[in-house]
């Protein structure tokens, strides 16, 4: 009888894609291909494999104001009315990850509950990327809205530089949604913030 050999594949190859760092999308710092978050700003690494697997550049934008003023319930809500197209403007989650914010807050507000608090880590932030088809515009817009912790914004204001998620999204980011109660307006950082050319401020009481 004629023995055949068996071919056995050579895995030492993928070894080659640990030499090649994929640059974050927020921070623009190297990571290991497989990485699931950044090692340095800890935002997750599939906004940088979307981008490049589908050769797009969402624009960020940064919601920003104190903890407890209703950025999530805001931004969840947001995404809700957007995928449902009432504004004329509509919405399209780009990946899983992206509907999760608008999944939590829905199912909580439905319940007559408040969506629980945001965690502190960028790593345990809801991320956004979305696609909004704008009528006057023959482009989508695409756009990166992650839902960030008001606690971290405050101390990265207080301590600048400590936190690089929040100071990356803020330096990169094209435009600010800034939510804020009447007391918090008068105060000094968050008005430098929404003074800013791009910047949308909200006033909720
Ligand atoms: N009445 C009312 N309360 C709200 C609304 N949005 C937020 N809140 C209150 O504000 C709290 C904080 O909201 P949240 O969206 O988590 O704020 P964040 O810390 O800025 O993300 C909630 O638990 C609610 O008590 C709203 O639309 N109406
Ligand atoms: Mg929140």
């Amino acid at each position: 009888m004629e023995k055949r050999g068996v071919a056995i594949p050579l895995e030492s190859y993928h070894l080659a894609r640990y030499a090649v760092q994929v640059p974050c999308y927020v921070c623009e710092q190297g990571n290991l291909f497989d990485a699931d978050y950044c090692r340095h700003c800890q935002a997750p690494m599939a906004l940088a494999h979307q981008a490049n697997s589908q050769n797009v550049h969402p624009a960020m934008i940064a919601a920003v104001g104190p903890s407890g003023v209703g950025k999530t319930v805001y931004l969840g809500m947001l995404m809700d009315m957007l995928s449902r197209r009432s504004s004329g403007l509509q919405g399209l989650a780009r990946g899983a990850f992206s509907i999760t914010l608008q999944q939590e807050a829905v199912a909580k507000l439905a319940r007559c509950e408040f969506p629980r608090c945001t965690h502190y880590e960028p790593d345990r932030w809801n991320w956004v990327h979305c696609q909004v088809t704008i009528p006057a515009r023959r482009r989508p817009a695409e756009l990166i809205m992650p839902d960030m912790s008001g606690e971290a914004i405050s101390d990265e204001i207080e301590h600048p530089d400590s936190l690089l998620g929040v100071r990356s999204l803020l330096n990169r980011a094209c435009g600010a949604l800034c939510l804020l109660t009447p007391p918090n307006c008068r105060k000094g950082a968050w008005n430098r913030i929404t003074s800013r050319s791009s910047c949308s401020a909200i006033c909720t009481s």
